[in-house]
C-alpha cells in the first residue's frame, strides 16, 4: 500500500471506523453519517445516525465489500436517538456489537446486539448494559479469555456528567490544573453481555509521572478510545477533541496507567477525528475519517486507511492528517 491515505467508501458517508480481523479478513464497523438538517451544536445533535453498515476487505489495498445494514436504531427496544461509534468482538462462535445510543431520556447508554456472522445481522438485547454510560465503546480481546471495553467521550458524549460511575446532578468539568476527565476501562462478563466489574479510570501520565491535567488540551483524553498491543505493550489511543489530534500512551497491562507518548495523526478536515489501529498480513494500518469529500461538513465524514509505522523503539511515526 502507498503511504498516501485512500478513501474506502466514496459513495456514502461513514466515520469512526472500528476494525478487526475476523475469519482472515478485515471487517470495518463505522458510524453511518447522514444529512439530518439538524443544526451543529456542542451536544453533537447534528450527528443523528440511524443505522450501521458493515464492510470487509481481503486486502488493505483491495476492494471494499458493503454487507449492508447490520443494525438499525428503530430495532433497538430502548432506542431514543443517535447511533454513534460502535465496535464488535468475537467469543465462542458469536459476534457482539457494542453501540452507544441515547435512550428515551436522551441519556447515552451502551447496548449489545448479538450475531452469528461478523457482518451481522446483529439482534439487539432488550435493555442497555447495566451501569453503562457515555459513548465510543472499543473492545480489546486480550487473548487470554478476557475482553476489555474502553469507553467515554466529553461534551456531547456526556462523560462530564459522571464521577466514580455515578451520575452527577449536573455536568462538572475539572479546573485546568486538576486531573483530566479520563476514559474508562471495564472487563466484560464471560457471556459478553454485561460489565464484569465497576469501570475504572484510564489514567494517562505525563513524562514526570503526573496525570495529564484538564487544561492540557493538546494531550488529554476527549473521546474515540482504541486499544491495541505491540511488542508486549498496551497502546491506548484517543482523540484530544477540540485540538483535533489522535494521541497515544503506552502501559504494561490493559488497565494502565499509561504514559503519554506522542501524536499518531495530526488534525484532519472536520471537527472530529476518530480511528482504529490494526495489524493485517504483517503490516499495520490506521483507519480514520475526515470531512474533505463533503467540503468540510463535519457531520458528513468519509472513511480512510493509511499504513502506520513504528520506530525501532516502539514509538509510532506521526501521520499528517
Ligand atoms: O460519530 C459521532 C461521534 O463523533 C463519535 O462517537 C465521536 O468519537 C466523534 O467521532
Amino acid at each position: 500500500m502507498k503511504k498516501q491515505a485512500r478513501y474506502l467508501v466514496p459513495g456514502d458517508y461513514m466515520a469512526d471506523p472500528s476494525v478487526h480481523v475476523f475469519e482472515g479478513k478485515l471487517y470495518i464497523y463505522p458510524s453511518h453519517d447522514r444529512e439530518s438538517g439538524i443544526p451543529e451544536n456542542d451536544n453533537g445533535d447534528h450527528f443523528d445516525m440511524k443505522d450501521y453498515h458493515v464492510f470487509s476487505m481481503d486486502d488493505a489495498d483491495g476492494e471494499v465489500t458493503d454487507h449492508g445494514v447490520a443494525l438499525r436504531a428503530q430495532d433497538v427496544p430502548w432506542a431514543g436517538r443517535q447511533l454513534w461509534d460502535c465496535d464488535v468482538a468475537f467469543r465462542d462462535g458469536k459476534y457482539y456489537m457494542y453501540f452507544p445510543l441515547k435512550d428515551r431520556n436522551d441519556i447515552f447508554r451502551i447496548g449489545v446486539a448479538v450475531g452469528d456472522r461478523p457482518e451481522g445481522p446483529f439482534i439487539p438485547r432488550e435493555s442497555p448494559m447495566k451501569g453503562s454510560y457515555s459513548i465510543d465503546p472499543a473492545v480489546l480481546d486480550d487473548g487470554d479469555g478476557n475482553h476489555y471495553m474502553y469507553f467515554g467521550g466529553l461534551w456531547g458524549g456526556q462523560l462530564q456528567r459522571y464521577r466514580d460511575n455515578k451520575a452527577l446532578e449536573c455536568a462538572a468539568f475539572p479546573a485546568d490544573h486538576e486531573p483530566a476527565i479520563p476514559s474508562r476501562v471495564v472487563r466484560l462478563s464471560a457471556d459478553m453481555l454485561e460489565f464484569a466489574e465497576e469501570p475504572r479510570p484510564v489514567v494517562i501520565l505525563d513524562e514526570n509521572g503526573h496525570p495529564l491535567t484538564a487544561g492540557d488540551n493538546e494531550r488529554r483524553f476527549f473521546e474515540a478510545s482504541w486499544m491495541h498491543t505491540y511488542g508486549g505493550k498496551y497502546y491506548f489511543s484517543y482523540s484530544t477533541g477540540d485540538t483535533h489530534k489522535i494521541c497515544y500512551a503506552t502501559g504494561d497491562n490493559p488497565y494502565g496507567p499509561f504514559t503519554w507518548q506522542g501524536v499518531i495523526l495530526t488534525p484532519v478536515v472536520g471537527w472530529t477525528t476518530h480511528h482504529s489501529i490494526i495489524e493485517y498480513k504483517g503490516k499495520w494500518y490506521l483507519f480514520h475519517h475526515d470531512s474533505a469529500p463533503s467540503g468540510g461538513r463535519t457531520w458528513l465524514r468519509s472513511l480512510k486507511v493509511v499504513e502506520l509505522e513504528y520506530n525501532p523503539d516502539g514509538t509510532i511515526k506521526t501521520i499528517e492528517g
